[in-house]
């Protein structure tokens, strides 16, 4: 199978099931129901469900397409993830107009609505977590701790130093990344915990750095940007270093398993190259 195709798959299952899920937007109290709906979708990448789908493969060799506990599994982090979007966006955080190609939530139905519209997607997501495995729902319940803390540290302290600023990453992109691939490993009973992990925050660094690069070549460089701190080429040079420990640990780790998520690795650390 190719990555396109597993991503695509993916896409369509968990956005299938969410419609399903989240009530119908003309359903009381309609502005509720339709500023979820405009959260979810079409939405972003689901990046965070496609690892859910990825770290099942790394135990089973397979993809888990139609099984409830992955799809359910994969909604909630999906849920989880829009929200703090939502809530990030507002004025009193990062104070974001537009999310996703289009108006942020506050925008498009008011910053009452949209600190709303969160918390009910975040109780949506404990809804669905309620029924998988009390070890899956621990690490994602476990891994919002470390959002909330790098959100915190991201908008309120001041950050001096290169590790500073992959701390706050780690935290605010790398915790729920590594719920993600490992909820779908804990899913199909895999024991090499630590690995995983160390896979997936290896996974959230390359993504953020290279979104660091991306925004520098574009003139944006945030409070919490790598660029603050060395220059594109070396932070080039931290992604490549990361990209090549990362596929040496699968490949040593899961032998022939993990090829799309090693090309998923790949895929990430070239938008920079
Ligand atoms: C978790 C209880 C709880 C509270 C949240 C608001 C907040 C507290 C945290 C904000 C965290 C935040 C916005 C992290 C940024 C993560 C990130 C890399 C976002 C972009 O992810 P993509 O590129 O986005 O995967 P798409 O739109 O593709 O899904």
């Amino acid at each position: 199978m190719q990555l396109d195709a597993l991503w695509k798959e993916v896409r369509t299952e968990v956005d299938s099931f969410l419609d399903g899920f989240l009530p119908p937007a003309e359903c009381r109290p309609s502005i509720l129901n339709r500023a979820m709906r405009y959260a979810v979708f079409p939405g972003g990448k689901r990046v965070r469900p496609l690892l859910v789908y990825l770290g099942y493969e790394l135990e089973r060799g397979e993809y888990p397409f139609g099984n409830e506990q992955v799809i359910r599994t994969a909604s909630a982090i999906e849920l989880i993830h829009t929200f703090t979007l939502v809530h990030d966006d507002l004025p009193a955080l990062d104070n974001d107009a537009c999310r996703r190609g289009k108006p942020a939530v506050h925008k498009e139905f008011g910053e009452d609505v949209a600190i709303l519209a969160g918390d009910a997607l975040f109780a949506y997501a404990v809804a669905l977590l309620s029924d998988v495995d009390g070890k899956v729902r621990k690490i994602i319940i476990d891994s919002l701790k470390g959002v909330i803390e790098g959100q915190i540290l991201d908008l309120r302290e001041e950050i001096r130093t290169a590790e500073e600023v992959l701390l706050v990453h780690r935290y605010k992109t790398g915790e729920l990344m590594k719920a993600s691939l490992l909820s779908g490993y804990l899913i199909a009973n895999g024991k090499e915990v630590d690995v995983v992990e160390e896979v997936a925050y290896s996974f959230g660094k390359i993504f953020q750095i290279t979104d660091d690069i991306m925004d520098a070549a574009e003139g944006k460089v945030e409070r919490a940007s790598i660029i603050r701190f060395m220059s594109i080429d070396e932070a080039g040079e931290l992604v490549r270093n990361e990209l090549s420990k990362a596929l040496d640990l699968i490949d040593g780790a899961f032998g022939g398993r993990g090829k799309l998520l090693k090309e998923l690795f790949e895929l990430v650390a070239q938008r920079v190259k």
